[in-house]
């Protein structure tokens, strides 16, 4: 197949939305030595993998940055290429602080305060219900995901990303549409995806770490979940039953949140 003309790049097909703040928050980084990223407590893909994108991108302009959630790393984000740099604390008095995935402040949990006492905040996420309140508000609903506007961004940097770019930012993607199911997958969630790809992302790699592979731990709490269900109100209504000793036969301590139950 001969590649055809006329077909456009992603860039030139779908400008971003909100390309005066952007520039804003280009200018601003460009202008700043040192950067501190902070994401959302109970990190998901996107959170660990926009910080992890963005963080590898400012470091490539020489930047010194330090990337802070209030939890750590799930294990099945930890292949992500630098995993281990983010850290559950902040170090020094950081004067620029770019919040990322977080939909309100108090999700950034401890790490809060580090905001109040920052020069500058840059807010960067893709919550329609996010009211900012940061320096630089960059809040794009229609972004299927912060990793979206962590792409444009890097395109006002002028940042082409590489592999550990783009792997960090695929794996935002594709966690937060569902692996390109959910109704938030926009052409430009696909455009972006086919971009990163091509930049060096490994989708099938990056499926199995993250969605298909399954812990015996995890696995049997599913059994076990499936096992109970039971039905109500005429059917309308199925739900599942877990118990502490449920987990106690896996093996796996009772998690904070139902969803971390069938985590891998
Ligand atoms: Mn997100």
């Amino acid at each position: 197949m001969s590649h055809n003309p006329e077909v456009k790049m992603q860039s030139e097909l779908a400008p971003a939305v909100q390309a005066d703040i952007i520039a804003d928050i280009a200018r601003c980084i460009k202008a700043t030595n040192s950067l501190t990223i902070l994401t959302h407590q109970q990190p998901d893909g996107d959170a660990v993998g926009s910080s992890l994108g963005l963080r590898l991108a400012l470091v490539k302009l020489g930047k010194q940055v330090q990337v802070a959630c209030p939890n750590p790393v799930p294990d099945k984000y930890q292949f992500l290429p630098e995993a281990e740099t983010i850290l559950t604390e902040v170090s020094g008095q950081p004067q620029v602080v770019v919040a990322v995935d977080a939909d309100n402040w108090s999700r950034l949990g401890g790490l809060e305060a580090v905001i109040q006492d920052a020069n500058t905040t840059i807010l960067i996420d893709h919550h329609a219900t996010n009211a900012g309140g940061a320096d630089l508000d960059y809040i794009d609903p229609t972004a299927a995901a912060s990793a979206v506007q962590i792409y444009h961004l890097l395109l006002a940097l002028d940042v082409v990303p590489d592999a550990d770019i783009a792997t960090c930012l695929y794996c935002g993607l594709a966690t937060d549409t569902g692996f390109f199911t959910f109704e938030n997958t926009t052409p430009e969630a696909l455009w972006i995806a086919a971009e990163l790809v091509a930049a060096g992302a490994n989708p099938h790699q990056i499926a199995q770490q993250v969605a298909t592979r399954l812990s015996l731990a995890a696995a049997i709490l599913r059994g076990r979940a499936l096992a109970s269900l039971q039905t109500a109100a005429d059917g309308r209504l199925v739900y599942a039953t877990l118990t502490p000793r449920d987990f106690a036969l896996a093996g796996r301590r009772r998690p904070a949140g139902v969803r971390d139950a069938y985590s891998p």
